[in-house]
Order: C-alpha cells, then sequence, then structure tokens
C-alpha cells in the first residue's frame, strides 16, 4: 500500500507512535509519506520505502496566526495525487483530522476518493480538544474520517463520553520494537550511580499534565529512605521550578537533568524505577519503553495507565497527587533486591504483549477497511 502519515514531528507520544509505525510499515514494503512541518525526529530516510514532505507555511503581515491546516490540506492534496497514495492516516486529531476532511473533499471534486483514519491519541481528546472553542470542528472530523482508533480503552471510553461519535471507534495499543529499542550492548551504570544506589528516571516534556513537582516529591521521600539518584530526561515549561525545588530540598547532587535526550535507552537500561504520576496519561508510551528494558513503573492510575501497568505485579498504580502513597510503594518494590528483581521480570514480560509485529497489522487492516469503506 501507499500510505500518507501525518503527525506531530517533535518529542510527543503521538509522533513517536506516527514514525515508529511509519518505518515498521516501510519494513514490511508499504510506501510511507511522511507530511509535516518539520522531519520527525526518529525518521530513518535511508530507507527507500520512506519520503518526507515538508509542510511550509509562509509568513504574512496580515495572519495573526498561520493558516497551518491550510497548508497542510493542500500538501497533502498534492502528495497523493503526484505518488497515488492509497490512504490516509492521521495522528492526533486537532488540526489533521480537520486538514485530513478538507483534503478529502478536494480530492473529491477533481473524482479522487481518498481514505482516511485518524488515531487519537490523548490530549486532542482529554485536554484540548472538548475545550469550547475547538469542540465542534473535533466532533465533526473525528465522525468524518473513515476509521478511528484509540491508544486506549480508556481513551475510547473518554472520546465516547466528551464527543457526540457515531462511528465504531477501535483500539490500537501503542507498540514497542524490541529489537531495535532495547538494546543493552553499553549500559554505563557507574557514571552516574554507586553500585549500592537505586537509579530511578523520569521522561516527559515537563508540561503540567507530567506532575514533575511529584516526581521530585516522591523521590525526596524516597531518597530519605534508601540511597538513591534520580535522572530527568526532558525540557518543557515545569523544569524550572522543578529544578528549583531539587536546590530547595538540597538534593542537587542526587538529581541530574539530562535535558532533552536522544539516549534514553542509554537512562532506562540501568533504571530500577520509572515514575510517571501524570495528571493524564491516555496510554504512557514512556512507561511501556521502561518496561521493555525490565523497569518497573510507580505511575498515576489515570486514563489508559492500568491498562499497561499492573499492579502489584509490574509496579504500583496510587491516586494523582497521592505522593505519601507514590513513595511508599516505591519504596516496596526498591527495599529488597528479590523484590526488584521480580517486578523487573513481570516489567519485561508484560511489555511483550505490545510488541510492534502483533500491533502493526491491526493498522494494516484499519487502512484496508477505510479503502473499502470508500470504495462502496
Ligand atoms: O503526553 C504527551 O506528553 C504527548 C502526547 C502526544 O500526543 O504526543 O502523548 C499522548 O500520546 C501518547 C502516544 O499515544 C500517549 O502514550 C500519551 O499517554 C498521551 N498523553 C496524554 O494522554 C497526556
Amino acid at each position: 500500500m501507499k500510505i500518507g502519515i501525518v503527525c506531530y514531528p517533535t518529542y510527543g507520544g503521538s509522533g513517536v507512535v506516527a514514525t515508529e509505525l511509519g518505518l515498521a510499515l516501510s519494513q514490511k514494503g508499504h510506501e510511507v509519506h511522511f507530511v509535516t512541518y518539520s522531519q520527525p525526529v526518529r525518521l530513518d530516510l535511508l530507507n527507500p520505502n520512506v519520503h518526507f514532505h515538508e509542510v511550509h507555511v509562509p509568513d504574512y503581515a496580515l495572519f495573526h496566526y498561520q493558516p497551518y491546516e491550510l497548508a497542510l490540506s493542500s500538501r497533502l492534496v498534492n502528495v497523493i495525487k503526484t505518488y497515488g497514495i492509497d490512504v490516509l492516516h492521521v495522528h492526533y486529531a486537532i488540526p489533521h483530522a480537520y486538514a485530513a476532511y478538507m483534503t478529502k473533499k478536494m480530492l473529491e471534486d477533481i473524482g479522487i476518493a481518498l481514505p482516511i483514519v485518524t488515531t487519537l491519541h490523548g490530549t486532542d481528546i482529554t485536554l484540548v480538544g472538548s475545550h469550547p472553542f475547538y469542540k465542534a470542528a473535533v466532533t465533526f472530523s473525528i465522525n468524518q474520517s473513515d476509521v478511528v482508533t484509540t491508544v486506549s480503552d480508556s481513551l475510547k471510553k473518554d472520546t465516547e463520553k466528551l464527543f457526540q461519535i457515531h462511528k465504531q471507534i477501535k483500539v490500537i495499543p501503542n507498540f514497542i520494537d524490541l529489537k531495535t529499542h532495547v538494546n543493552p550492548q553499553k549500559c554505563e551504570r557507574h557514571i552516574l550511580a554507586e553500585p549500592h544506589e537505586r537509579i530511578i528516571s523520569h521522561i516527559s516534556n515537563f508540561r503540567p499534565v507530567k506532575r514533575i513537582i511529584d516526581v521530585i516529591k516522591v523521590f525526596k521521600k524516597i531518597r530519605e529512605n534508601i540511597p538513591a539518584k534520580l535522572i530527568m530526561v526532558g525540557d518543557g515549561p515545569e523544569k524550572e521550578g522543578a529544578e528549583q525545588l531539587v536546590q530547595d530540598y538540597g538534593l542537587q547532587n542526587d538529581v541530574v537533568f539530562l535535558g532533552k535526550s536522544r539516549e534514553i535507552n542509554q537512562v532506562l537500561c540501568y533504571s530500577d524505577l520509572f515514575l510517571l504520576p501524570s495528571e493524564a496519561e491516555s496510554f504512557g508510551l514512556a512507561a511501556l519503553e521502561a518496561m521493555a528494558f525490565g523497569v518497573p513503573v510507580l505511575s498515576s492510575n489515570t486514563g489508559g495507565l492500568p491498562e499497561l501497568n499492573i499492579d502489584g505485579e509490574t509496579g504500583f498504580l496510587c491516586d494523582v497527587g497521592d505522593v505519601d502513597a507514590m513513595a511508599k510503594q516505591s519504596l516496596k518494590i526498591l527495599s529488597k533486591t528479590d523484590v526488584l528483581d521480580r517486578f523487573k521480570q513481570n516489567a519485561k514480560k508484560r511489555s511483550l504483549s505490545f510488541d510492534i509485529h502483533d500491533i502493526v497489522p491491526m493498522y494494516e487492516t484499519s487502512y484496508k477497511d477505510a479503502i473499502r469503506l470508500v470504495q462502496k
């Protein structure tokens, strides 16, 4: 198949899922065309089945806001006509599902029927999409997609609760490529911690929804009981506040802020616990990536996290903001080596249920369904 993929190319989870999916599809012989405003971070353009088409939005003094969806849909029309794209897969409803609908309409005018698959990722529904300023357009464009998927059952329920959706929503969970990601060849634990110290990590875009202040508070309580180091990977608006709190707690020798890093494998390979106390999390891809390295997860019990992290087995689930419970449960995992080893094994085993090779065929089926629906 010739598949067009639209996503956010930045460090966010939806962009990572879209890119990894596109690469996996290309390896199965599909021709994949990414259409977005800059090259997705994990994209490998050396693969002859992968193409990248940049969307440019020219600056003009009259525009207070740049009309990105206009530029995107015009670019999509051009790419779909030029390369004979069979199906368009858009990740994140805003504004991609809307731009996809406009593209479909423009192509209809010249006799081309375009099947659209929309994957909802989380904040496009729970935080942003349901805002009254966007709701009508988001509802409309979801309903106009030929196939709609969500990354967890919880997100499916949220979508059905928050919007008037008259489509069947299919759940396709996020996935991990265990062969390419989990490569423990070089794991230099000694650079960051002493052998007797536990290593705790957190990876995110440090937006308020990730509650990284809670990460620091939980770590402080853990550190009061056992020797440990905290590795914070990422960057975003909450970073300054978190750094300040580390200073206030006098923990600067035990907490390392690595910034945005492509070396997450290096951090995860020696982590003993991954902290994800998010306010909302439709799936929690970062937690899955940690589990694939055999890292137990201490997370909040929000959204899709309970579908991934099994309480008392692969980690623990606590109420959002309950830092005392989070610290207590973390210590249950970290205090005894035999307990820690058991959690590590369970986390690794659980990650195998989300193997990319089992999930990609679900998307291929969705593409075929969407094509069949427009041919009717
Ligand atoms: O949450 C983020 O930081 C980024 C966001 C995105 O769209 O890039 O992530 C959402 O999609 C991910 C991939 O499907 C999910 O793993 C995240 O749980 C989800 N984030 C939220 O729901 C807050």
